[in-house]
């Protein structure tokens, strides 16, 4: 039997069959037995695979048994998937599980439930979400949901607003913002997502035919940079709600049903715009690579998912306002407009933040690296880079799906003119 009472990293792709004995013995360790959140697995016929598909920081195994029992186990280590040089807290597991608790509660049904979590070998059980696909690899088969739009503004409208200080006692929200400060996550994002695009780090990742391009829209407009300090600034100092952080399309699991967010490692108190801006851009990724086959249909839904992801959260944000806010200050006229004129502008701000730092950083997406012909690749990157410096330089203009639309299509017609 394996030590579980000091940290050693379970999960080794470089080891499938000592990684399987580990995890079950793990497994059983953690879940044996009887009540909530324990399961009575059938031992001899338990399997622990780990699974192709991987985040960046993070190790997942799956365990299964003969019965149809199920389980993710994901572990944290010190030094990231992505890159060896990268180290993150192990505590990051611990906030990730506890965040995905308090959204089970706030947006019931919507996250992968929580067997348990450990902070000695900083893993956590979660709800094996095997019937779900991740939806970035939905998306690069170019599949369509059409109850994404209505799921997700659900999903945001009420993990924001209920997190928030307009409807939590202060003092409650406040240990809340202590609790989920992480400064090493905090710090990634500050840096990968809110400069190097614009100031450029050497570890970028460039498409080097698209380098000139990059230089002259990214590296050398001041006017954007002056825009992005600002983003950066209320990223770092506006504890508005507790964000998922890293709400893209490869934190979504999706069936024909529903959708289960995951992966909040990134969870933090920072503006809701945050998260709201993450989903548009990265559905702008997706209809990037749709154009790269000529998928008129799926470009259209992902710009249908668009509008109606921005139109619905608008709605029902507005009418959930005035069905949970708490605070009396907020409820003073004109207050509640002001609340969400400023969530919007972020909303297209860091809209335009996600678009450029997946196109030109350090983590990009494989909605655009897939892409094998080198001017339909230059035209979806070159969207991007447009239409998020639109949404940058022009957040007021932004209130109404229609208004990301119609940038959309006038980056395309502007890319289209560059190639
Ligand atoms: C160093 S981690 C790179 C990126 O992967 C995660 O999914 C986050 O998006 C982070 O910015
Ligand atoms: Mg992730």
């Amino acid at each position: 039997m394996s030590d579980f009472s000091k940290y050693f990293l379970m999960i080794r792709e470089d080891d499938p069959e000592g990684t399987e004995k580990v995890i079950i013995e793990y497994t059983l360790h953690m879940t044996k037995g009887t009540g909530e959140n324990k399961i009575n697995w059938d031992e001899a016929t338990m399997r622990a695979v780990i699974p192709p598909e991987h985040g960046n920081l993070n190790h997942v195994c799956q365990v299964t048994d003969g019965k149809g029992n199920k389980l993710f186990i994901k572990q944290a280590s010190d030094t990231l998937r992505i890159s060896e040089d990268m180290t993150a807290t192990l505590d990051r597991n611990r906030q990730e599980s506890e965040i995905l608790q308090l959204e089970e509660k706030m947006a019931p049904g919507m996250v992968p439930h929580i067997y348990f979590y450990d902070t000695v070998m900083s893993a956590c059980g979660m709800e094996d979400c095997s019937d779900y696909e991740v939806m970035r690899g939905a998306m690069l088969k170019h599949k369509i949901y059409p109850h994404f739009a209505e799921n997700i503004s659900t999903f945001m409208v009420e993990t924001l607003l209920l997190s928030s200080d307009i409807v939590m006692d202060h003092r409650e929200k406040k240990e809340l913002v202590r609790k989920f400060i992480t400064p090493d996550l905090d710090d990634i994002t500050e840096k990968l997502v809110l400069m190097e695009p614009y100031l450029g780090a050497d570890r970028n990742n460039i498409f080097e035919p698209n380098r000139a391009f990059v230089e002259q829209e990214l590296y050398g407009d001041e006017a954007l940079h002056l825009e992005v300090s600002k983003l950066k600034f209320r990223f770092m100092c506006d504890a508005q709600a507790l964000l998922h952080g890293d709400l893209h399309t490869g934190s979504i699991f999706i069936n024909e049903k529903d959708l289960k967010v995951f992966d909040c490692e990134f969870g933090t108190y920072a503006p809701m715009g945050y998260d709201t801006g993450n989903v548009i851009a990265n559905l702008i990724f997706a209809y990037g690579n749709g154009l790269s086959t000529d998928d008129t249909a799926f470009c259209d839904w992902t710009m249908d998912m668009i509008e109606k992801s921005f139109d619905l959260f608008c709605e029902k944000f507005s009418r959930r306002y005035d069905e949970t806010v708490t605070e009396p200050m907020a409820k003073v006229r004109g207050f509640k407009e002001h609340y969400i004129e400023n969530l919007l502008n972020d909303t297209a701000g860091y809209a335009g933040t996600e678009l450029h730092r997946r196109t030109v950083g350090m983590a990009n997406v494989a909605d655009l690296t897939s892409i094998e012909d080198e001017k339909k690749r230059l035209l979806a990157e070159r969207i991007c880079i447009l239409s998020g410096k639109d949404f940058i330089l022009n957040q007021t203009s932004f209130r109404k799906g229609s208004d990301y639309t119609a940038a959309v299509k006038r980056a395309y017609d502007a890319a289209r003119k560059t190639i």
